[in-house]
């Protein structure tokens, strides 16, 4: 048996969450031999098992590295699979992280953009001040309370409480709207496909006790197309409360971002909690699957989640009539380019008076 075959062996053993396997998988890979992964561990003993995987050394590597995910190496067929798909899904799991990357607030915005690019989604720690925060929950208040019902439903929920028109209600909110280091990441995710990006929506959100866990979805697929490679829109979604699995911590399907093929599976099973304190913030692309979780707590938690969409396409909340242009005046130029006051390019949404903003 040669080295590498091992060395690999002993690293899938070392660094795979083997525990998530629902069964026994061969990995056969050309040139070098097989092996073998259950529950139980790993070995490189030959035999018939329900789920086999053919691969390259070179692309079970990558799996290792956790560079690319198994869906993606199969979509890119770099990966064949015969037998159980369900054991492929749970091997598939086995290589994600426990849970979604985690970075402190001075983390660089390029290793956060990497991370949110690899597994979907990625959660910077603490990168508010709790003032700012509580001031955004107390201005958002008296709004939940009047007409936060008005937008439930089967997807929203009926134990929900949802908010639009955000900035027109929460001066503070702007703060995390145009926050530096929330843009510093839409500028590594978007400014690939276009020469600015605007707010696609803000929405605060309160789960409330008893409300159950969200239809798992890509926030991405209010546009109706998908390009290979290109995001539509990056999604901030701030906690303004403690989130935790049993308060309703959006659900995650990591590695479910811009997959070329279907995914195997989408289930709440395969998701994990977005758990973070208060003031802080989850990224999660517009093709990664999740959704509000069930709140099993005694008390609601509060989100607000703001979009940022390329400058080519239709913003899914339309600013210029949500938001009054006395309102939109009244904040500073960052945040009026991110309402949508500014072109993008030269042509695309231009007025004849004034090079950008038209305020
Ligand atoms: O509230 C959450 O945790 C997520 C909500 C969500 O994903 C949505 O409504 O699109
Ligand atoms: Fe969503």
């Amino acid at each position: 048996m040669n080295n590498l075959l091992l060395k690999l062996t002993d690293s899938l053993r070392n660094t795979a969450n083997l525990g998530k396997l629902t069964g026994a998988v061969k990995i056969e890979i050309d040139g070098h031999g097989v092996i073998v992964a259950d529950r139980s561990g790993v070995t490189n003993d030959d035999a018939d098992m329900a789920c086999v995987l053919q691969t390259s050394i070179d692309t079970f590597q990558q799996l290792l590295a956790g560079s690319l995910d198994l869906e993606s190496a199969l979509g890119q067929g770099k990966l064949s699979l015969s037998g159980d798909e369900d054991v492929a899904v749970s091997l598939a799991q086995a290589f994600a992280p426990v849970g979604a990357p985690r970075f402190s607030s001075s983390a660089d915005a390029t290793e956060i953009a990497q991370a949110i690019r690899r597994h979907g989604a990625a959660i910077v720690e603490n990168a508010a001040p709790v003032d700012t925060i509580d001031t955004i929950a107390s201005q958002l208040r008296p709004h939940f309370d009047t007409i936060g019902k008005e937008p439930q439903s089967d997807f929203n929920g009926y134990t929900t409480l949802r908010l639009s028109e955000v900035l027109m209600r929460s001066r503070a909110s702007a703060d995390l709207i145009g926050h530096d280091l929330v843009t510093a990441i839409a500028d590594e995710i978007l400014l690939q496909h276009c020469v600015n990006y605007r707010i696609g929506s803000c929405t605060g959100i309160e789960i409330w006790p008893g409300e159950s866990a969200q239809r798992l979805h890509q926030d991405g697929s209010i546009y109706p197309m998908n390009i290979p490679g290109v995001e539509w829109q990056i999604s901030a979604l701030w906690a303004l409360s403690d989130f935790t699995e049993e308060n309703g911590a959006t659900r995650l399907l990591l590695n479910s971002n811009n997959k070329i093929t279907p995914l195997l599976r989408v289930e709440q099973a395969l998701t994990v909690p977005a758990e973070m304190p208060k003031g802080s913030v989850l990224f999660y692309m517009g093709s990664t699957y999740h959704g509000g979780g069930a709140n099993n707590a005694e008390a609601p938690r509060m989100a607000l989640v703001n979009t940022y969409a390329l400058g080519w396409l239709r913003q899914e909340e339309n600013m210029y009539l949500s938001i009054p242009r006395e309102v939109a005046k009244s904040y500073p130029e960052k945040i009026q380019r991110l309402m949508g006051y500014q072109s993008c390019g030269p042509l695309l949404g231009y007025i004849a008076t004034d090079e950008h903003i038209g305020l």
